[in-house]
């Protein structure tokens, strides 16, 4: 068959039919599929966080599937949106890096579903640079949007919303399922939000919400980067990087915090968007923080230990807000009558670090930026395991999504329906994935690299400035510590997984590199 030779997602979508596939009864159910920005696994509890509770992202895991090993193909936000739309690599969406320009003439699932009798509709974060293409309703925050009062842009008019913007997109959202005019017709409903990104500004209303916990540094908090020149260069350190000013709201009224850095000047700006009623809140909450940050003049071990808990507590503050409103649209579902025939999925455009290896952001191949979170919950009618092992990886939400509709996969779509696994009629599935990231050097010094990741091992080649090999295997070093790259007793590991490396760039149509 010709087919077979286009892709390694399209070979392994012959290998198995679904039940969802073959239920000719089943009514085309709605799908919502709700992204975060920068939210890690670990801090889901259905992933075992040991620092907060998301029982209504939980709820979508426990009435539905967590998917355990779900990853992204370059962790970076636009980027990662593009390859939810096409189902495609970035090399082959022409989407590589955030400040790249989205082409809305190419195919992408939403277009599909249209074709396919569907209502569409985007609402908040976008990120792609061009207007919406394949929406029949947009509504999408501007650039990285705001937390504050965010104007969003409404089918091109643009509008300043009051509000928080988790609470603001949610709103937009539910509004937009109960004002449909063709309410005949199934939608699919892209939920996105701004939250958790930084700089992490929790709701007025959940402002201290973490404050009576300590919370335990990750174990290589303290990472040295022994061996892994790469990762020893980057900017992104919860120590050196992170900006008390900034990042950590300590910008004092009479401005004699400084510290030195360009982000300084920023500290105060992004506040200057608040009403006065949400600044007054604001402020009863920072103010005796920030003087008694004053005070401690922290420095050292000390200072960094105390950055990363304020991070942590503005970060949980933001995901508590972000819990909260899926729980809102859940409740809408539910209160409707819809839940029933509505696909609910939840995921990020790609992981974070909560201090691993000393680091916030993302963009590496390591494990906690490289995995993304993934639950999805059916209707009830289908069947559905309630755990996925498989590796699967965000080229195969659009075939997904397209399966769920009954709508035939394009073959030139390089991800797989994922469904198959859920029914457990899968016959073969995926053994490896490629990663690429390719943004130079900027605002967090990652040097580009691609790779390859097994269920036991890791090969990652930086490149652009450096040349970087790493090898990790996974089952003893699961935190990445321990390059492999010469050790001699991972020869063959190597050879293999270089061959492995080459047969995915060829079979996904990567460039020569
Ligand atoms: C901004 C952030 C970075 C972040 C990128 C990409 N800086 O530039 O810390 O890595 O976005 O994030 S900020 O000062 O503007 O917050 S992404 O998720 O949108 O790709
Ligand atoms: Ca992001």
């Amino acid at each position: 068959m010709n087919n077979q030779k286009i892709t390694v997602g399209c070979l392994l979508a012959m290998s198995a039919v679904s039940g969802w596939a073959q239920n000719q009864e089943r009514k085309s159910p709605n799908i919502i599929y709700i992204m975060t920005d920068d939210h890690s696994y670990q801090t889901i509890s259905a992933y075992g966080s040991r620092c907060n509770e998301t029982p209504h992202i939980d709820r979508i895991g426990l009435e539905g599937t967590v998917f355990r090993n779900s990853f992204v193909t370059n962790s970076i936000s636009g980027p990662c949106r593009a390859v939810l739309l096409t189902g495609k690599f970035s090399h082959l969406n022409g989407f590589k890096t955030n400040s790249d320009k989205f082409d809305g003439s190419q195919q992408t699932f939403p277009k599909l579903l249209q074709q396919a009798g569907y209502e569409t509709a985007i609402v908040g974060k976008w990120h792609l640079a061009s207007d919406p293409t394949g929406f029949d309703y947009w509504n999408i925050l501007l650039g990285q949007g705001i937390y504050y009062n965010p104007p969003f842009n409404e089918m091109g008019k643009v509008k300043k919303m009051e509000g928080y913007a988790t609470n603001v997109t949610t709103d937009i959202a539910i509004d937009w399922m109960k004002n449909r005019k063709k309410k005949e017709k199934p939608f699919c409903l892209l939920l996105h939000h701004k939250a958790p990104h930084r700089t992490w500004m929790p709701d007025t209303c959940d402002l201290g919400a973490y404050d009576g916990q300590q919370f335990d540094l990750p174990e290589n908090f303290y990472d040295d980067y022994a061996g892994r020149k790469a990762a020893a260069e980057q900017r992104m350190s919860v120590a050196k990087d992170m900006n008390e000013v900034y990042d950590l709201k300590m910008a004092d009224k009479e401005g004699v915090i400084k510290t030195g850095s360009y982000l300084d000047k920023s500290g105060r700006e992004m506040l200057e968007g608040m009403n006065p009623q949400q600044r007054k809140v604001w402020d009863a909450y920072y103010d005796p923080i920030i003087n008694d940050f004053k005070e401690k003049k922290l420095s050292g071990k000390e200072l960094a230990e105390w950055k990363y808990q304020r991070y942590m507590k503005d970060y949980l503050s933001c995901i508590k807000s972000v819990d909260e409103n899926v729980g809102r649209v859940l409740a809408y579902l539910e209160e409707n009558g819809m839940l029933e025939n509505t696909v609910v999925i939840y995921s990020s455009d790609q992981g974070f670090y909560m201090g691993e290896h000393g680091w916030f952001d993302k963009r590496f191949m390591y494990e906690e930026s490289f995995r993304t979170p993934l639950l999805v919950r059916l209707p009830h009618s289908m069947k559905q395991k309630n755990e996925v092992k498989e590796l699967v990886q965000n080229i195969d939400l659009a075939p997904t999504i397209l399966e769920l509709a009954g709508v035939q996969v394009p073959a030139d779509m390089q991800g797989c329906s994922w469904l198959p696994l859920l029914d457990g009629t899968a016959k073969k599935w995926r053994k490896s994935l490629y990663y690429h990231f390719y943004e130079s050097q900027d605002e967090h010094a990652v040097h580009k690299h691609y790779g390859v990741r097994t269920d036991r091992y890791k090969l990652i080649h930086f490149y652009d400035g450096i040349d970087d090999w790493q090898l990790f295997d996974l089952k003893k070093d699961p935190k990445e510590m321990n390059n492999l790259i010469q050790n001699a007793k991972y020869t063959k590991v190597l050879a293999a997984l270089k061959k492995e490396l080459d047969r995915l760039k060829s079979d996904y149509k990567e460039e020569n590199r």
